[in-house]
């Protein structure tokens, strides 16, 4: 498909956020006048570009779909990279997504006209227009590795988990994996068997607990497609659960030391070595990092063929990685596990508000908008994903349906009023994040004594939502115009 010059919602990006936005507005309106553009060659976002071994969901799979295209095929209750891929690309086909998307096409910057009331957006293939743009990027999209001295000065291979280089043969090889996170406990006990050497550098260790996960029978998947309320139901309750362990991360942070048990057993279960128990011992409260599922990381760092170095890194020379310690480890390939950058997303380079500054320039290296999703001085802008509606606990699909409705909403009150210009009221979004950062402070997030990748440069959690997800749901609901400053033509009139 080509890029039309005008269109009045343009989308950035078709993973779960963009889709199941570009889904809820087609059901009611089918001829909405809506793209979305891809950077990608297809869609899917994360679960398109993670290919990781092993990599899969580690949220259970009833709650980490969309709720208006339940699937009775999963092999597992955590659903594997493939399947939730394939998924994703069968969604976009039956709704009518796919024929709204531009792949290959990526945004390179947008900036916004106040006299028209328009986006000109620039992108890979072309400039096209748009009354509103929303930002659908993914907070976790753009692989971060860190900047180890003598990094190009290696001889061997490296790459990144998200980026995984499946040409490269790491049979009989003695590998380096640095991180030790939700991705790296994950493609670890899969390569392992196969190297000749795993070298793992941790920097902070994490609580590990069982990964819950079994194969779905046949005759259940046979129940979910004749009784699709049955589904339904085993859905609300993986939600419930979810929204408990929730409360307890976020309100009733003294149960916490009964998961540490279960983590605590889980650790001598699968770890013979008393040293190297110790050293993947966190010195945190649980939970205060992402809790991290599985049931064979730990056995793996055990293996003989396999090392744990927590002493921290301090470069890499032609054939090696040299720790703190001044030890050097030779190895032919160097595989990054150290994550994203969720609070310096590229995105916000690009997109140029009234004032003529980008997002990122606004924000300062801290991220804050209004529920997630609008921010003062972008008008006509929608976020996705945006600051503080990750989670710790539940399943991001579920925020982001949330988002979707919010936003068809404001489309849809656009529309019917003769709306031209919609911008939150600074206001209003002060107001709003002053309460999210204190109801922050009682969260295992902010006192469970980790550093994380939550905390933004200025030393702020712009990543986490505070409390239950309902209250995130209820709160997005209805698209309240009367927090936000609206212009039907040019006169600019104030109805907060
Ligand atoms: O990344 P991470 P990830 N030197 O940020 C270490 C989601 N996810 O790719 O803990 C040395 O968790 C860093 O150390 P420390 C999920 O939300 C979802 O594993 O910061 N080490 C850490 O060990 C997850 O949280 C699924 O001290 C460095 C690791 O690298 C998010 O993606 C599956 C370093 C990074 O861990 C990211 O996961 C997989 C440095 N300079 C992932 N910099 C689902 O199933 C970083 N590290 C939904």
């Amino acid at each position: 498909m080509n890029l039309p010059q005008h269109v009045h919602t343009l989308i950035v990006g078709a993973g779960f956020a963009g889709m199941g936005l570009a889904a809820r507005i087609l059901q009611t309106q089918p001829d909405a006048d809506v793209l979305i553009i891809e950077r990608g060659a297809d869609v899917g976002g994360t679960w398109r570009d993670n290919t990781y071994p092993g990599c899969a969901c580690d949220v259970p799979t009833s709650l980490y779909s969309f709720s208006f295209a339940p699937s009775a095929d999963w092999s597992h209750t955590f659903a594997r990279q493939p399947e939730i891929y394939r998924y994703l690309k069968k969604v976009a086909v039956d709704t009518g997504v796919l024929n709204r998307v531009v792949t290959d096409c990526e945004l390179q910057e947008a900036h916004w006209d106040d006299t028209q009331a328009l986006w000109t957006v620039r992108t890979s293939r072309g400039t096209v227009t748009a009354d509103v743009v929303v930002a659908a990027t993914g907070a976790l999209s753009t692989p971060s590795v860190p900047d180890m001295p003598g990094l190009e000065t290696f001889g061997g291979t490296t790459f990144h988990s998200a980026t995984w280089n499946h040409d490269h043969d790491l049979t009989g090889e003695r590998v380096a994996v640095i991180g030790t996170g939700a991705s790296a406990v994950q493609f670890v006990p899969e390569i392992a068997p196969a190297t000749e050497h795993l070298t793992v550098f941790q920097r902070t260790p994490a609580w590990v607990i069982p990964r819950l996960d079994r194969e779905l029978s046949g005759s259940e998947k046979d129940l979910y497609r004749r009784l699709p309320l049955v589904q339904k139901a085993v859905r609300a309750s993986v939600y419930s659960f979810r929204e408990a362990l929730g409360g307890v991360l976020a309100h009733a942070t003294g149960l916490l030391p009964a998961f540490e048990l279960v983590a605590r057993v889980h650790l001598r279960r699968q770890v013979r070595d008393p040293e190297l128990r110790r050293k993947l011992t966190p010195n945190f409260t649980i939970g205060c990092k992402r809790m991290l599922l599985s049931n064979d990381w730990l056995r793996t760092l055990d293996r003989p063929d396999v090392t744990l170095v927590d002493a921290g890194l301090a470069g890499v020379t032609q054939d090696g990685v040299v720790d703190a310690v001044g030890n050097e480890h030779k190895v032919d390939t160097i595989i990054f596990a150290t994550g994203f950058t969720p609070t310096e997303p590229p995105v916000a380079r690009a997109v140029r508000g009234s004032h003529g500054r980008t997002l990122a320039e606004h924000w300062g290296g801290s991220p804050s908008a209004y529920k997630g999703t609008t921010v003062a001085g972008f008008p006509n802008l929608f976020l996705m994903y945006g600051p503080n509606t990750n989670l710790g606990h539940s399943s991001i699909v579920y925020m982001l349906e949330s988002q979707s409705a919010y936003i068809a909403d404001a489309l849809e009150v656009m529309h019917h009023s003769g709306i031209t210009a919609l911008e939150i009221a600074e206001e209003a979004q002060r107001r709003y994040n002053t309460r999210i950062q204190s109801d922050l402070q009682t969260t295992v997030w902010n006192k469970g004594g980790c550093s994380s990748w939550y905390y933004d440069s200025e030393g702020r959690n712009s990543v986490q939502w505070p409390t239950f997800t309902w209250k995130f749901r209820s709160q997005l609901q209805r698209f309240d115009q009367e927090n936000y400053v609206s212009r039907r033509t040019s006169v600019k009139e104030s109805v907060a």
